[in-house]
């Protein structure tokens, strides 16, 4: 009844149940510019092969829902127009109409859990905006990790948000956020935030069995894995603050909305950094690929 097509490194991997890692598609098609998304996209996934894992990139293309895509789909999604931008509420009706999109972090784990896939990387999360209180723009990223049951690591959630009351709606949403390796929560393209971890944990195999028990015990929902961007890639948050306030008025000045409002604020905050947010970007999708694949082994031990 779905269509769903695997490519054919993931479909050898679960023929002999081998870890898999799955990965998202919107950071290709709207998250950062070509040729460095295609670039990116492939650099990630050879990561999670050296690392042991299969990579599973996840888009729709046609009305087929891809768990994993072949090196000409990557490349000619990467540089496609009009892509939809595919979270729960269009997934499927993108399937029905044979279009084509990139699946958000919450239609990537809805993707993976059909595929049964457990784990799954990427750069930050989607949150709730800065000025929520009258836009009630809250991705929902937040409500997937509640429901489906995916490990998802990413550096926190993206810095451009109001990070304090993204994790208190992950709170109330009974999300396990775990810091991995240290004790605050990471900001995205900075290392550190001034928030401290609900949780901590220090390996791989710990986080790989907190969702198994969590399912075990019939907990609906994934967890979140807060990976810090390596020290020597990072942007520290003093320097990044004017610039994300600049791209946040324009935002406000130009009347972003919805879906578009996270696009355009990487895309100006790339501009502003000149390149320097996207070098960051790059470094901890690669990061936490490397984590993701180690989760995945440890899960089917
Ligand atoms: N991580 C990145 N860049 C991105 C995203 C994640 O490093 O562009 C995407 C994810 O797909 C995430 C989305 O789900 O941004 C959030 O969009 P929104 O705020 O509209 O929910
Ligand atoms: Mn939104």
């Amino acid at each position: 009844m779905i269509p769903i097509q695997y490519s054919a490194e993931v479909a050898a991997a679960r023929d002999t149940g081998g870890p898999i890692v799955a990965l998202e598609s919107t950071i290709i098609t709207h998250g950062m510019p070509f040729p460095q998304n295609v670039e990116t996209a492939r650099i990630v996934e050879q990561d999670v092969r050296d690392h042991g894992a299969t990579p599973a990139t996840i888009a729709v293309l046609n009305g087929t829902l891809h768990i994993g895509l072949e090196p000409d789909q990557l490349n000619t999604l990467g540089q496609a127009e009009n892509v939809a931008k595919l979270s729960r509420a269009d997934m499927a009706a993108c399937i029905a109409t044979g279009g084509t999109g990139a699946t958000t972090v919450a239609a990537t784990m809805i993707a993976a859990h059909l595929a049964g896939i457990h784990v799954f990387a990427t750069g930050g999360i989607g949150g709730v905006h800065r000025g929520a209180e009258d836009s009630f723009d809250i991705s929902a990223d937040l409500q997937e990790l509640a429901q489906t049951p995916v490990t998802v690591v990413a550096a926190g959630a993206k810095a451009i948000l109001d990070l304090p009351k993204t994790f208190e709606v992950l709170e109330t949403l009974g999300v396990p956020v775990i810091a991995y390796g240290q004790d605050m929560l990471p900001a995205f393209w900075s290392a550190q935030s001034d928030m401290v971890a609900p949780l901590r944990m220090d390996d791989a195999t710990q986080i790989a069995k907190a969702q198994q028990i969590r399912t075990a015990m019939g907990l609906k929902g994934g967890q979140l894995v807060t990976n810090p961007i390596p020290q020597k890639d990072e942007i520290p948050a003093a320097t990044l603050a004017p610039i994300i306030d600049q791209a946040l008025d324009e935002a406000d000045a130009q009347n972003i909305s919805a879906k578009a409002v996270t696009p355009f604020l990487l895309g100006r905050i790339f501009e502003l950094t000149d390149g320097r947010s996207l070098t960051a970007n790059i470094a901890l999708v690669r990061n936490n690929a490397r984590l993701a694949a180690q989760i995945a082994i440890a899960m089917g031990k």
